[in-house]
């Protein structure tokens, strides 16, 4: 049987490559990234020595009759698609393809990526292959819903390249696979889910700062909403959204459909909503400072927590990041401490945090903030605590005597 091959083994290329092995398959393992491959080779012990891990795409492609591309997908810094990698991807899985092999790209891409980009640089091959749009739904950190029981779209070029990709994917998951009629509408898919979830969090961070003037506490709306058994979502306002998905996805559909000459005004007005929630919480560290007679300029900060969200070691796109940034350039003594990522925190613990600190912004709420024993802010003379995540306990900190506010709520 040929193998399968993984091109991009990060955190939607491992799970893949793993349950294709899982399933008894013959994988490849392929990634630029010799690092990686290395700890990979000394560490994911399931698939220790059963994945022929390489960093010659070409070489895992000549041996492989599926394979999966899942590769970065980001933007640059102009928010516009950053596809280098994917670009690379295909030249190198077009030097190696085998007649009548199957290529899946499960990297979130723009409508219109598959057949404009993806396509004519396979074409270089020579080859007759099977080229689909599987769009990944990987859920960093969710134990309920792994890789393998999460529901697919899927669509090809043609008839035979989505019934091809549809067996394969219906062969390694216990979920629902659609086949889709069109590449593109598979493709919008991914982009419409997570644009979903970015302008439904634009909607509260809204209504957080509308509620800020109001002296309404948001989450005790959203509490109220929530009783209704239909027509309301939960969702929460924080102090921004990062990662590498939502944070980027509305992007790669703003920047198409704008080169098809249509302005996503209400797409583009919720990302500009997102972004300024880490400076919208440094202006509420400011107003409480205020209250106090105190500027941010050589105050002393501690940030609680540097990932884009809890649990997680991932800092891409992380609010965190931008509000390091903002106080840095406002000339406060800035204090980081993330459990989950050691290597930018710039103190041991949250001891070390907390002693240092006058005054804490939380802008991760992972699991150590929020069981924290809360009257080690006292016993360490925390004058103010913004709660980027709504995460904290506001009236046992307000009763120690410590200036609290979160997002929409004091
Ligand atoms: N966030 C908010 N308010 C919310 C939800 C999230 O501010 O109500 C922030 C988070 O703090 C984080 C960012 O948004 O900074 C993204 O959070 P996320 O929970 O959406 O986490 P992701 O980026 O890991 O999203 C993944 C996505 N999965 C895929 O792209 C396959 C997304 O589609 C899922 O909806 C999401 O997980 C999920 O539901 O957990």
């Amino acid at each position: 049987m040929k193998s399968v091959a993984v091109i991009g083994l990060g955190y939607v290329g491992l799970p893949v490559a793993c349950l294709c092995i899982e399933k008894g398959m013959d994988v490849y393992g392929a990634d630029i990234d010799k690092k990686k491959l290395e700890s990979i080779r000394n560490g994911v012990s399931k698939i220790k020595g059963k994945i022929k891990l390489t960093n010659n795409i070409a070489d895992a492609t000549k041996n492989s009759s599926t394979i999966i591309v899942c590769v970065p997908t980001p933007v640059d810094k102009n928010h516009l698609p950053e596809l280098s990698a994917l670009k690379n991807a295909c030249a190198d899985i077009s030097k190696g393809i085998q007649k009548d092999a199957l290529v899946v790209i499960e990297s979130t891409i723009s409508p219109g990526t598959v057949e404009e980009i993806v396509l004519p640089i396979l074409k270089k091959s020579n080859v007759r292959f099977y080229l689909a749009h599987c769009p990944e739904r990987i859920d960093p950190g969710n134990k309920k819903f792994t890789v393998k029981d999460l529901p697919r779209v899927v669509a090809g070029i043609d008839m035979e390249s989505t019934k091809k990709a549809a067996e394969f994917y219906r062969s390694i998951i216990d979920a629902d696979i659609l086949e889709l009629s069109s590449v593109k509408a598979a493709e919008a898919t991914k982009i419409m889910e997570n644009t979903f979830r970015d302008i439904n969090i634009a909607f509260v961070n809204e209504m957080a700062k509308s509620f800020d003037k109001a002296g309404i506490d948001i989450t005790e709306v959203i509490k109220g909403a929530s009783t209704k058994p239909f027509g309301f979502m939960q969702h929460y306002p924080g102090a921004g959204v990062g990662g590498h998905c939502i944070a980027v996805d509305p992007y790669y559909l703003i920047s198409k459909a704008k080169q098809l000459g249509f302005d996503h005004k209400f797409l583009s007005l919720a990302r500009e909503i997102n972004e300024s929630m880490p400076s919208y919480t440094i202006d509420l560290l400011e107003q409480e400072l205020k209250k106090i007679g105190k500027k941010l300029e050589n105050a002393k900060v501690g940030i609680l927590g540097v990932a884009y969200k809890a649990n997680v070691d991932d800092t891409r796109e992380s609010p965190a990041l931008k509000i390091m940034g903002i106080l840095n350039g406002k000339k406060a003594d800035v204090y980081i401490f993330d459990p989950y990522v050691i290597k930018q925190s710039n103190v041991k613990d949250l001891n070390e945090l907390l002693e240092k600190s006058d005054y804490i912004i939380l802008a991760t709420d992972h699991k150590e903030f929020k069981d924290m024993d809360l009257s080690r802010l006292k016993n360490n003379n925390i004058n103010i605590v913004i709660d980027g995540r709504n995460c904290m306990d506001k009236e046992k900190i307000k009763s120690l005597g410590i200036l609290y506010h979160g997002i929409g709520r004091y």
